[in-house]
Parts: structure tokens; sequence; C-alpha cells
């Protein structure tokens, strides 16, 4: 593998659809806000390239490289600008184009799954504009390695391999179930012929699909956790694409989780800091808490926060049926934030107007709650059907909320059941309760969840691990 002749060192490119702070609408913006800068750290010469959004706020200072750069795209010329920013170590890039990249939300839906053919669009426009970019030789950063990330940034990888560009490709899979799919015939219109051919996207039954175009063409495929890479080798978890996802033997690697940036000693957005050492100001968080969102306040009210998308895959459903039960009954309160799926969210809005004082939602996004969240719960709920890593249970172990989740994907790697969180495996409400019941003999045993509190604490999720071996594999290929 060639290297920078000056630096001597080895030039990645990530390209992907988020990366906090500037873009962050799920856990792919928090690997792609940190992971960059582990490697920076471990002597890898890191960029990042975004859209550059309609949203991206003002406060990032970013500084003009590249104008009037064209783009032949659905039959016209389009132009792009490109910004660029440094995030300590890391290069960060926007490109800015009018129509296709900087108008309107990250996303359309308000799951963050693809539902129009407009972001199909956005983000094969955004793939095609890095291509052309790094072929024109007009980019000054100049990688070794594409490291592209789900399905927005799959076409890339198809193109770089379609079109031999001397450049090898990662690409990682965060959620097999968001594949960019669309009918072909639609997309062939605006992406075809692309530099004199036609059709070297596969047609899967009349449809094409833009994290298969990653998986199949990359040089090496990784996912985010062990078991997942696992599971999605299988029909049950693989969404139609277990079959080439054997073939390319994918690698699961943990993410890890910035703990500059989750750090309960240093959060700016809880109320008091605090540490494994002072559980007294982790109960102050929770009366603050209570008192900040108007639930009944008292430290001997278990607190189960959530904090996610809401949609099928996170298992929502299998709680709705429990609220009535255990605020009831056992006195539980509940917390949930995040946005997707109409129907749940106003099931969880009726939950909160008829268990006033024990249930709080806010539907949205809203960083400095979800820290609130984090800081205040005295357990963390994620009962997922599949969860390729989750980063919610690790943060959430950080803050010294116990995990209960499903024993699944990344939650099964990460939590031992009866340690560190509690896990059930049937996907069912009975199960879940089950969980739930065995975290609350934990709460009204104090000496004992002091000590599960603190192991949690003590776990270490941070990049460490996780960018050795991303490291290494670049160095392999
Ligand atoms: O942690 C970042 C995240 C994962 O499980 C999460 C998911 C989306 O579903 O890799 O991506």
């Amino acid at each position: 593998m060639k290297k920078d002749k000056k630096s001597g060192k080895l030039k990645v490119l990530f390209v992907a659809s988020e990366m906090a702070p500037y873009a962050k609408v799920g856990g792919l913006g928090d690997v792609l806000g940190s992971l960059p800068k582990a490697l920076a750290e471990n002597g890898i010469d890191v960029g990042v390239i975004i859209p550059k959004y309609e949203e991206i706020e003002k406060k990032f200072r970013l500084k003009f490289l590249l104008g009037n750069f064209e783009v032949f795209f659905g039959g016209k010329k389009e132009k792009i600008s490109v910004y660029s920013a440094k995030r300590e170590k890391v290069k960060v890039f926007l490109i800015e184009n009018e129509k296709y990249l900087s108008r309107g939300p990250v996303y359309s839906s308000r799951t963050a799954f693809v539902d129009r053919f407009g972001e199909i669009q956005r983000f094969l426009f955004f793939s095609v504009a890095v291509f052309e970019l790094l072929k024109s030789g007009k980019f000054s950063f100049r990688p070794d390695i594409v490291h592209a990330h789900d399905w927005h940034a799959g076409p890339l990888v198809s193109m770089i391999k379609n079109f031999n560009l001397p450049l090898k490709t990662v690409f990682t899979v965060h959620n097999l179930e968001n594949q960019g799919k669309w009918r072909f015939k639609e997309l062939e219109k605006w992406f075809f012929p692309f530099r004199g051919r036609v059709n070297f996207f596969r047609n899967f039954n009349g449809k094409c699909n833009l994290i298969a175009e990653g998986i199949i063409n990359a040089d090496i495929l990784a996912t985010v956790s062990s078991s997942y890479a696992e599971e999605i080798q299988i029909q049950k978890y693989g969404a139609g694409l277990e079959k080439i996802i054997r073939k390319s033997k994918p690698l699961g690697i943990l993410n890890g989780v910035d703990y500059d940036f989750y750090n309960p000693g240093t959060d700016r957005f809880i109320f008091p800091n605090y540490s494994a050492k002072t559980p007294y100001l982790k109960e102050e968080n929770k009366i603050a808490f209570q008192e900040f969102c108007g639930l009944a306040v008292g430290a001997d009210k278990p607190l189960f926060g959530l904090v996610s998308r809401l949609t099928g895959q996170k298992g929502i459903k299998l709680l709705l049926s429990l609220i009535k039960d255990l605020t009831e009954k056992y006195g539980v309160q509940f917390v949930f934030l995040g946005q997707g799926q109409r129907i749940l969210e106003r099931k969880l809005l009726e939950a909160r107007k008829r268990h006033k004082g024990n249930v709080f939602v806010k539907i949205g996004f809203d960083e400095k709650l979800a820290h609130k969240i984090y800081a205040a719960s005295d357990f963390f709920l994620m009962p997922s059907l599949f969860e390729p890593c989750g980063l919610g249970q690790m943060i959430a172990m950080r803050y010294g909320a116990i995990p209960v989740a499903r024993k699944t994907g990344g939650l099964k790697d990460t939590i031992k059941d009866g340690e560190n969180g509690f896990l059930f495996g049937k996907p069912n409400s009975v199960s879940l309760k089950k969980a739930i019941l065995k975290a609350l003999r934990l709460f009204f045993d104090k000496a004992r969840l002091e000590k599960m509190r603190k192991r949690c604490m003590k776990e270490n999720f941070s990049w460490g691990k996780g960018a050795l071996e991303y490291k290494e594999l670049y160095y392999n290929l």
C-alpha cells in the first residue's frame, strides 16, 4: 500500500451521509464523528466527506476550497463547491449543490429510512460527485483507501470498482434494513449512461439496491459488531441479502463511543457532573430531571430511559403494553425521546397523557435532553428486535444507567446479563417484562444496585480497540 509521500501516513477518506456534530441524525453520525478522530490519533491521515446540508449551522467556520466543479448527472451539468473544516486532526469536506444536496433536511422521512426517489437521487448524486472529485486530481485530499458507509455511499464503491479507480475500498454496514432500494427503471434515466457505460448496477428483481452495490464491490466488508456480522448471514436477519453477505465474509468491528463527549464528569448538558465515586450526584441528576420534565419527584422511583429512533426495529411495541402495569403496580417512571413512525409516536404521547407524572415523552431530536436522560436514568431500555451495534447501551453504562436490552447484535456483545445489565431473549413483552422485573429487584437492593452501577461505569467502550482493528485492516489491504 502506497503512503502519502510527505507524511508517510496512510490516507483514508470516509464517505457518509452524516458526521457529528455537523449533521447527526443517529448512531451513524456519532460513529463518523468519533472513529476518524481515533484513527487520526493512531497515525492515519483521515478525511471525511459529507453533503453540505442546508441545516449545517453557520457556527461551523467552513473554508471555501473549490468551486464551479462540474458533475454530469440526470442528463445535465450540475455544479458543486467543496468546503473544508478541521476537527482536531480530521479533515472534513462538505459538498454543496443547491439542487440535490443543500436543500431540506438530511433525510426526508421521520424514520431516517429512504422513502422517496428524491433521496435516492440526492445520495446517488453525492456518490457521483465524490467519484468525479477523486478522479479529477483537483481534490487536495488524495486517499489510498475509501471507507464508505451504508447505502448512501454504496454507489461510490461500485463506481470505483467498475471504473477501475486505483483505490482500495472498505464498506461498513450500519443498518442492513435501510437498503436504498428503488425501481431500476426510474434510476436508469438519472444515472445511466454514466461515463459511457450502462447498467453496471445490479438489477435485483426490477430494483436497484444501493447497499448491495457497496457490499458486492468493496474490497472489504465490515459491520459494527461480531454478533451482527454473524446474524446478517442468515435469512432471519439478512433482509434478503444474506447470500451476497456470506460471499463477502463480513468482519465485525465493535463501534466505540467518544468518551470526551459522553463523560458525566464534564458533560455541560446534565445537572451536576458526577463520577462512579459520587453516586449521590447521579441521584441529584434524577431529582433535578424529574422536576425539569414534570415527573413525580423522588429518588425512590425507578426511572427507565429510552433514546432512540421510534421504529419497528427498536421494539417499542413490546414496551407499550407494559407501561400501565409497571407504572401503576411498581411505581416505575419512563422517559422517551425520539422520533419515527407516527403510530408509535402517537401511542407514546397517549401513554404520557394517561400516566402523567410517571411518563415523559419528547418527540424529536434533542442532544441536550438525551444527555440529561442518560444521567438521570437508573435503567436504559433497548428492547430492539435487531441491533447492529447500538451506542445507547454503551453511553448509558458510562453514565451509570444500567441497560435492559434484547440479546441481539451489539447488545449481546456488550452486555453481560446480571453483571452490567439485563438481557432477554424472546422478542415479546413477557420476556421484556421479566427483565424489567429483575432490574426492579436490583433497584430495591441498594448495595447490589451500586455494585452493578459501578461495574457499568468502569466498562471501557472507547474507540481504542476498534480503531486499531480498522487500522490493521487498512494496512492489510
Ligand atoms: O450502532 C452506528 C449505528 C448502530 O445499532 C446501530 C444502528 C445504526 O442501528 O453504527 O448504526
